[in-house]
């Protein structure tokens, strides 16, 4: 990639060209087997963002069906606090629904963390989840899904079928849909005249403040804003009416989301415009600074590491997560700096990491034989992590973040270094 070749905004079809590339990727969840290593697919992993529309996106995207297939390796149930939230987000829904019977349709429902919150009271919930294995979770817990992508066909496929929703919702899923215009078309297909599409992703705004580059990898192909979103709908007769900042996967947004001019529009959607016109979120200068920010942060990563190993000490890792692939193989990171990574997730323990072929392991190894640091992949679940391994802290362990710097923590969480 020269970085002079141009291609159409997905959202406003300006041209575009990247402003900075994390080189050569394979698939951020394409743990794999070792005998698998020399076949691995590889692709250029290059941000672009759109000066006219304010659209930060991938340049180059793998196909869906590379990515979300019948192995798909994360289960919305891998996190208790992610549970959690979800709970409390599908009560915000039906809050907003009131008490008459609703159709909610989940695009990307996977094993049905959130979904299975539609079910009953007289809601009724339709789960849209292209992954084979992690749909048939979720059915096998009694909750109704298709197994495909969503876009405008399936859309009207499931208005004849079940008649207009009252709501769609999606939980770190709509960055994934590469064709943005087929969703959107696809939303105003479903959506009754006063419904609400509800969907959260992880917010750009966030990503730029704490230089969380891992964030970028295969499956989001976008990184959303206010600005962005309302961008995006507006040509398929929708509007933002309603924007909630969220704690989750290191700061998300919760976007609100109905037919033009049915609802009104809450003053947080014209206050967090502002704001992001204030953050540079909407100017291309930004994006040159967070790559010199993303450099610099490498660097600083990679000497950490090499300085550790220098000193012959011990560094494993703690969940291998989609964010790891581009953190890892980014850095030039590989198992003589990593010794393996610790996953609870049954379908990665045995694999390699994608690129950087580090062995993932059962949290099991991570108490029998701790290291003496440990780098917290999974760094927007800190909280929980840390409290179910207390015992690699009371045991002399470190743990190493890399957001929003490169540190390592003491017991505490705090920074030691
Ligand atoms: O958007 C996405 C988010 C929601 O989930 C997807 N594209 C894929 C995935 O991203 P991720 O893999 O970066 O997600 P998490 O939730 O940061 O990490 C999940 C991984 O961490 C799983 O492999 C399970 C593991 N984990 C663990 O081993 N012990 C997680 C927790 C909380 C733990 O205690
Ligand atoms: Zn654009």
């Amino acid at each position: 990639m020269t970085g002079t070749e141009q291609r159409p905004c997905r959202v406003c079809a300006a041209p575009i060209a990247p402003f900075m590339t994390f080189g050569s990727m394979p698939i951020a969840n394409g743990f794999l087997d070792e005998a698998d290593i020399a076949t691995e697919y590889r692709f250029e992993l290059a941000p672009a963002f759109c000066e006219s529309c304010a659209t930060f996106q991938l340049y180059e995207q793998p196909s869906p069906a590379r990515l979300f297939h019948d192995q798909y390796p994360f289960f919305s149930s891998s996190s208790q606090a992610m549970a959690a939230h979800f709970d409390a987000f599908a009560a915000s829904v039906r809050r907003r629904l009131g008490a008459r019977p609703a159709l909610v349709v989940e695009i990307g429902s996977n094993d049905g963390t959130l979904l299975q919150h539609f079910n009953g009271d007289g809601c009724r919930g339709v789960g849209v989840e292209p992954a084979a294995n992690v749909a048939a979770v979720a059915r096998a817990r009694g909750l109704e899904t298709i197994e495909a992508f969503f876009g405008r066909a399936l859309a009207e496929s499931l208005r004849s079928q079940h008649g207009p929703a009252d709501a769609i919702v999606a939980a770190n899923v709509i960055c994934h849909i590469p064709d943005v215009q087929d969703f959107a078309a696809g939303v105003a297909a479903l959506l009754s005249d006063e419904g609400v599409l509800v969907f959260e992703d992880p917010y750009v705004g966030d990503m730029l403040a704490k230089r969380s580059y891992d964030q970028i990898y295969d499956e989001h192909v976008f990184m959303w804003s206010a600005t962005s979103v309302a961008n995006a709908i507006r040509p398929h007769g929708l509007e933002l009416i309603d924007v909630e900042a969220q704690p989750t996967h290191g700061g998300s947004m919760r976007y609100v989301c109905g037919r033009a001019g049915r609802h009104p529009i809450s003053a947080a959607v014209a206050a967090l415009r502002q704001s992001e016109e204030a953050a540079g979120i909407c100017s291309r200068t930004r994006y040159d600074q967070f790559r010199v920010e993303c450099e610099a942060a490498r660097d600083q990563f990679r000497s950490l590491l090499l300085s550790l190993r220098e000193q012959g000490r011990t560094v494993a890792g703690y969940a291998a997560t989609s964010k790891s692939t581009t953190l890892l193989n980014y850095c030039g990171i590989d198992r003589s700096l990593i010794a393996y990574i610790a996953d609870t997730t049954p379908l990665k323990q045995g694999k390699v990491t994608p690129g950087s072929h580090i062995p993932v392991v059962s949290p099991d190894v991570f108490l029998a034989d701790p290291p003496e640091f440990a780098v917290l992949f999974a760094w927007n679940h800190a909280a929980e992590v840390m409290a179910k391994q207390q015992a690699f802290t009371a045991g002399g362990g470190k743990w190493i973040t890399f957001v929003p710097d490169v540190a390592i923590l003491d017991a505490s969480g705090g920074r030691d270094a």
